[in-house]
Order: C-alpha cells, then sequence, then structure tokens
C-alpha cells in the first residue's frame, strides 16, 4: 500500500523507476498499460535530463497545463504530514532556531494575565451552571493560548467573526468580566438583551459579530466582511473563527472558496482540538488536517501549535500582515485539544478516555507553557501569580453577584430593534404571547418583567 502511494503520488520516482527499467517487477495493471509501452511513450514525452520539463501544454480555460501520457491519478494524501510550527516546547522553552514574532515584557504578561482570567472566569462560570444559577455554558479550557494569543496578534480595526468557543478574543478587545456575567444571565445590561443562549456574545463597539448557534455561518459572511473591506480599500481584515467540526459544514467550502476568488482579506483561525462534540476528527474528514484543504482553494495556510502562544501570536500577525498587504484569505490551521466537556451539557467521559483528557490537562497546558517562559525571562514571580488568581477570583465572583442582582431584561424586549416598526405579524405573535400569560402566569419567570 505504501509503495502504491509513492507511485501515484511521486512522478520523479515513476520515471526514475522506468529509466532503470525496473518498472516490469512491479503490477503493471496499476496502470493499464504494459511496461514497455510505458518507456516509449514516456521518452518522447519527456526529456531525459529533467523529469519536470513538459514538452507539450494544452491551452485551456485557466491557463496552460503540461500533458502526461501517463494516467496518473492524485495521491489521495501526501505521504507526509504537514508540519506544525511551534516555538515553545513543552517546558516553554524556546525550540532552538524557531523564527517568531518578538513579545515585550508588557505584551507577555498582558497575555498571560488574560489566559489567567479566562481560565478563571470559565472555572467560576462553570460551577455556576452546575449551581443552577446559569442554564448552559461552555469552556475554553486548553485554547486558552489561541484565544487570547491570536486575539492579541489582531488590531481593534479587524472584524472579528466568532464560532463560540473564543470568549478570550472579545475579553482581550475589551469586553469588561461584568458584560460577559451580564450576557450570561440574560439581564437588562446584556447587549442582546438576554434573547441569546449564554456564551454568545457580540459587540458592535470591539468589531466582534455575535455568535450564532448555528455552526459555520460566519464563514462565508467573513470572506463578505473582508471583500467590503477590501473596496473600502481598508487596512483591516475579517477574521473568522472556526472549529474542526465546522469544516463539514457546506459554508466553509462556500466560504473559504468565496474569499479566494474575490482575494478578500480575511483571516480563518480553524482550532483543530480533535472533537466536534463526540465526533472525533477521523470520522470527520480523510485528510491531512485543515491546512492541507487551504491549497485545493488556493489560500496560503499553516499548521501551528494552537497551545504555544508564541507560535500562535507570530503565525496570527504574520498572516494578518499577508491578508491587508496582499490582499488575500489565509487559512491556519492551530492544533489543540479541548479538555473539557463540549458544553454543560456534554460528558465527554462516555466517549473519550479520561486518560487522554488528563494527559492535555497536566502535560500540555498552554497556560503552564507560557508561564514557565515568562517566569524564565524574570518577568513573572510566584507572588504575581498568587495576586493575579486571587484578583481574578474576586473580580468574577462580583460580577456574577451583580448580574444575578441586575433585573432581566422585559419581555417587550423579545419583540423590538430588529424592525423600524414592528409589523403586523410580530404585533400578533406579542399578543398572543400576553394572552398566554395571563392564562398560565404560573408558567412565566417570575422574574422576567412584563
Ligand atoms: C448547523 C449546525 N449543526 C449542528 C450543530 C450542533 N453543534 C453545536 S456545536 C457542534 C460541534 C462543533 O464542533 P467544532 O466545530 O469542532 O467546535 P468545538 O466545539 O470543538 O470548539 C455541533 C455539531 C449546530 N450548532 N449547528
Ligand atoms: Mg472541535
Amino acid at each position: 500500500m505504501g509503495f502504491l502511494n509513492i507511485l501515484f503520488s511521486n512522478s520523479r520516482l515513476i520515471h526514475r523507476i522506468a529509466r532503470k527499467q525496473t518498472l516490469g517487477q512491479f503490477p503493471v495493471t496499476l496502470l493499464g498499460v504494459s511496461s514497455t509501452s510505458i518507456l516509449k511513450e514516456q521518452s518522447s514525452l519527456f526529456s531525459e535530463n529533467d523529469d519536470d520539463d513538459y514538452s507539450q501544454v494544452m491551452d485551456i480555460p485557466g491557463g496552460e497545463v503540461p500533458i502526461t501520457a501517463q494516467m496518473k491519478f492524485i495521491s489521495e494524501s501526501s505521504e507526509k504530514r504537514l508540519p506544525c510550527y511551534r516555538v515553545l516546547d513543552d517546558d516553554g522553552y524556546p525550540i532552538l532556531g524557531s523564527i517568531f514574532e518578538e513579545v515585550s515584557k508588557e505584551l507577555a504578561v498582558k497575555m498571560y494575565s488574560s489566559m489567567v482570567t479566562l481560565q478563571t472566569l470559565d472555572t467560576i462560570f462553570y460551577e455556576a451552571q452546575r449551581q443552577g444559577r446559569l442554564s448552559f455554558y461552555l469552556t475554553t479550557a486548553g485554547e486558552e493560548a489561541i484565544n487570547i494569543a491570536s486575539a492579541a496578534a489582531l488590531t481593534l480595526d479587524d472584524f472579528v467573526l466568532p464560532q463560540y468557543r473564543e470568549v478570550g478574543v472579545i475579553l482581550w478587545r475589551g469586553y469588561p468580566v461584568q458584560q460577559i456575567a451580564n450576557q450570561l444571565f440574560g439581564n437588562k445590561l446584556d447587549y442582546g438583551k438576554g434573547r441569546q443562549m449564554p456564551c454568545h456574545h457580540g459587540s458592535n463597539e470591539l468589531n466582534y459579530l455575535t455568535v450564532s448557534s448555528p455552526i459555520a455561518t460566519q464563514i462565508p459572511q467573513a470572506a463578505g466582511v473582508a471583500y467590503s473591506f477590501k473596496m473600502d480599500k481598508k487596512e483591516a481584515c475579517a477574521v473568522a473563527y472556526l472549529g474542526d467540526g465546522s469544516t463539514s459544514e457546506g459554508d466553509f467550502h462556500a466560504g473559504l472558496n468565496l474569499a479566494a476568488v474575490l482575494d478578500a482579506p480575511v483571516v480563518f483561525i480553524c482550532r483543530n482540538n480533535g472533537w466536534a462534540i463526540s465526533t472525533p476528527i477521523n470520522q470527520q474528514f480523510r485528510s491531512d488536517g485543515i491546512a492541507s484543504r487551504g491549497q485545493a482553494y488556493g489560500i496560503r495556510s499553516i499548521r501551528v501549535d494552537g497551545n504555544d502562544a508564541l507560535a500562535t501570536y507570530s503565525a496570527i500577525r504574520a498572516a494578518r500582515k499577508m491578508a491587508i498587504k496582499e490582499q488575500r484569505p489565509i487559512l491556519v490551521e492551530a492544533m489543540t485539544y479541548r479538555v473539557a466537556h463540549h458544553s454543560t451539557s456534554d460528558d465527554s467521559t462516555k466517549y473519550r478516555p479520561v486518560e487522554e483528557i488528563e494527559h492535555w490537562k497536566k502535560s500540555k497546558s498552554p497556560i503552564s507553557r507560557f508561564r514557565n517562559y515568562i517566569q524564565r525571562n524574570g518577568w513573572w514571580s510566584d507572588e504575581n501569580e498568587s495576586q493575579l488568581r486571587g484578583d481574578t477570583r474576586k473580580q468574577v465572583l462580583q460580577a456574577i453577584q451583580i448580574a444575578e442582582k441586575t433585573d432581566k431584561a422585559s419581555l417587550t424586549d423579545l419583540f423590538t430593534d430588529v424592525y423600524d416598526k414592528m409589523p403586523s405579524n410580530l404585533q400578533d405573535q406579542e399578543k398572543l404571547l400576553r394572552d398566554a400569560v395571563k392564562r398560565s402566569p404560573k408558567e412565566y419567570p417570575s422574574d422576567v418583567p412584563i
């Protein structure tokens, strides 16, 4: 099997084998003609010195392509897997010879502190959901570096179209912890006025599109946003975040193709965390992950270690620069692992080994890795660590208390903000709802103003 792969994928090898007249040793039915006729045909079509010097071309829409007399199928995959760009090893030591974007002490400490804030708020909000105070929650556990390092590489002018496991990105852009709590509790201070599920953050001011529950819708939208930036000659790009599972949606293919054809300045950041709820990646695609598909769409792509904050920061900085300067889409596949359950509606120990989860939690933590790096640089200490963790915990607990006490958005808000003047069908629906509340007041939540 291995040999067949090589034979199909490597034209040079076939030619070399053919020249040594050894092809006859191999199953000739593979190519459908006899070995001698292949050798004869080849000598007229290829020069002896340069295997790739095709002497005939075919002029077709889209340009000239070389002609070959060999019936060769393109291999379904390359023998070699795409490499993963990394700067820090698992212990946070820079890998010898690694090329990366230098970060100042100030930026590194801000990045680290934000990762810890993200981890702290995830832990506390997750617990609050388990206590029945929130209806739903999902964490970014294990993916803190992708969240924070990618956000740090962007500017506020860039327009972010998130999936849902990227609360760290909006946090980095200036969305307050209090606002996160307001959204989760769906109170009247929530920008969405309680009309979205928890974890569906968004902010006009921060150029961050509100999360959509149907996955992958943001991908073609990002191509559109980027195209509008191109027309306006803006010094900014669109940035779409997506999971490995989203690549199975038609929107992924439509979005990438559209972006490529339009030469739209968009960075697609795919968090390949191994799982789409309970579906592992080997049931999601046969390709070498996601980065390999970029080339088929004509999109420059890279695979990066998403648990390495420095590598992620450097790759996204470079991707952003190329997207804007060269007006082109870029695809980044960030390799990671979803350490937590998919959400509070899931128990991942039912479909994956606990040892696997523990391994990623303990030995592959992006937070410990980056902490080792900054602490070794003399930029961080154990005292800084306990102070930060204590302060952050207090801040999040206080935000929960305030959000919980704040009134919920009112029922009237359910019908506003889409139309300037409420259309008659919505007026009918509001009346129906109010009649239902009157008929069965006990079924209506007592804390939501009518
Ligand atoms: C169109 C659509 N189909 C299915 C779902 C249900 N669903 C929600 S999340 C999810 C898995 C997504 O996995 P992935 O993109 O890898 O993101 P991750 O949760 O791993 O971060 C699915 C199937 C959905 N929300 N929308
Ligand atoms: Mg996933």
